[in-house]
C-alpha cells in the first residue's frame, strides 16, 4: 500500500511540474505577442482602448493598431464603424498613408497601413460611427 501511494505521489508531482512548465510557456508566449496598451479613453457611452503591436511605435515602418470598444451601459450604441485621421500638429501635415480600419469582431477593430514617417508629436483622431461629435484624439510621440 505504502509503495503504491508513493508511486502515485511521484506521478502527481511529475504531472504538476509538467502543468507548471506548460502554464509558464503559455503565459510568456502571451506576454510576447500581446498587443501593448497605448491609450485608454472614456466617453459617456464607451470605453475605448488603443493597442499596438509592437510596443514601441516604429519610425517609418508599417505596423498594426488594435481598438477595443466596450459599451458603458445597455443604452450605449454599438460602434459599427471607425474612421481615422492623423496629423503632426506642429508640422501642419497629415498621414503619409491611407490606413484601413477593419471591424474584426464585435467591439474590436484592426488598423493596417499606418506608418509615421517623421519623429515627433503625432495625433490620431478616431471618429466613431461617423458621428463628428463622437471622436477620440490620441496624442503621442514617435522617436528615432
Ligand atoms: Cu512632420
Amino acid at each position: 500500500m505504502l509503495c503504491i501511494s508513493n508511486k502515485k505521489s511521484v506521478m502527481m508531482k511529475k504531472y504538476f511540474l509538467i502543468l507548471l512548465v506548460i502554464s509558464v510557456c503559455i503565459i510568456s508566449a502571451e506576454t510576447l505577442c500581446a498587443p501593448y496598451l497605448q491609450g485608454h479613453y472614456t466617453t459617456d457611452q464607451h470605453s475605448i482602448k488603443l493597442y499596438t503591436q509592437p510596443e514601441n511605435i516604429p519610425l517609418n515602418e508599417f505596423h498594426t493598431w488594435f481598438i477595443t470598444i466596450k459599451n458603458n451601459n445597455k443604452n450605449s450604441p454599438n460602434i459599427l464603424s471607425i474612421s481615422l485621421d492623423g496629423k503632426m500638429p506642429k508640422h501642419m501635415h497629415g498621414l503619409p498613408t491611407n490606413p484601413e480600419i477593419k471591424n474584426t469582431i464585435e467591439g474590436e477593430f484592426e488598423i493596417k497601413g499606418l506608418k509615421f514617417q517623421m519623429a515627433g508629436e503625432w495625433m490620431l483622431i478616431f471618429t466613431l460611427n461617423k458621428d463628428v461629435e463622437n471622436t477620440v484624439t490620441h496624442t503621442f510621440t514617435v522617436t528615432n
